[in-house]
């Protein structure tokens, strides 16, 4: 222990003057701008997808006099996460185009509706889309993870207009309704992702997934409503 210090210290100055030399931090900037860019372009595909999202909702809400869309939020995944993810696949060391190519949810967006009917719907007009393409559809809604989490997942290729060029980015779209946003929210809070104690993870599960079951009821009914009222 009391040897290690010493090396530590040896290890961080080196660092420091490797960090220093002027080509290495030339070369720090120049990955950082390009790390800096290609988060650009997630955004702007976030922008493109979510305007998607908001001409369907206007253009229902004329039709139909209702909004299919309670809410919309967006994302870009931290770095740290991205990092994280990267590890966990065996995707070291990280390169920017490793990242693109395998981290599918670096773009974000869910969408929150009223009914379950309307996830699909939506994500039919999306995914119909001529400049959309499908490349993946994870349906926790027809097949619940085990613990209960409902959501429908699309990972989509939607393209950006840049000055000189039109690159195709991944979004992930994730769609769900108030009740499952309800609870897949406090279920984050809760316990996602969180090295919690076995005996704790036991005891909260039945109870979490008995409200993910409640949560489906209430979507069941108001959906059987909503059809009756609509006939
Ligand atoms: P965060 O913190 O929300 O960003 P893959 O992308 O196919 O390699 P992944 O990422 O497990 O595998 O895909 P999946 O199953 O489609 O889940 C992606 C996202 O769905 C998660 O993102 C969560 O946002 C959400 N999600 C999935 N399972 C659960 C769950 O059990 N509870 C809750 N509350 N959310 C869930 P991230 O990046 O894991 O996390």
């Amino acid at each position: 222990m009391g040897q290690n210090i010493p090396t530590q210290e040896a290890e961080f100055n080196q660092l420091l003057t490797e960090l220093s030399k002027s080509e290495t931090f030339e070369t720090i900037g120049n990955m950082l701008e390009a790390w800096q860019e290609l988060m650009s372009r997630y955004r702007c595909a976030i922008m493109e997808v979510e305007t998607k999202f908001r001409v369907l909702n206007e253009q229902f809400s004329l039709l139909h006099e209702r909004n299919p869309i309670e809410n919309i939020k967006t994302r870009i995944k931290s770095p740290e996460s991205i990092r994280k993810k990267m590890v966990k696949k065996g995707l070291m060391p990280m390169t920017l185009e490793a990242v693109e190519e395998n981290i599918k949810d670096i773009a974000g967006i869910r969408v929150v509706c009223s009914f379950i009917d309307d996830i699909y719907m939506l994500a039919d007009c999306l995914t119909s889309q001529d400049d959309i393409t499908l490349l993946e559809c994870k349906d926790y809604i027809k097949n619940p993870k085990d613990n209960g989490y409902r959501s429908l997942h699309l990972i989509v290729e939607a393209p950006i207009f840049l000055q000189n060029e039109k690159r195709n980015m991944k979004v992930e779209v994730q769609l769900r309704t108030n009740a499952m946003e309800f609870w897949a929210t406090l279920e984050h809070r809760l316990r996602y992702k969180k090295d919690l104690p076995e005996d704790v993870l036991h005891s909260t599960s039945d109870g979490l997934y008995q409200c993910a079951k409640i949560s489906a009821q209430l979507d069941e009914h108001m959906q059987q409503i909503r059809n009756a009222i609509e006939q």
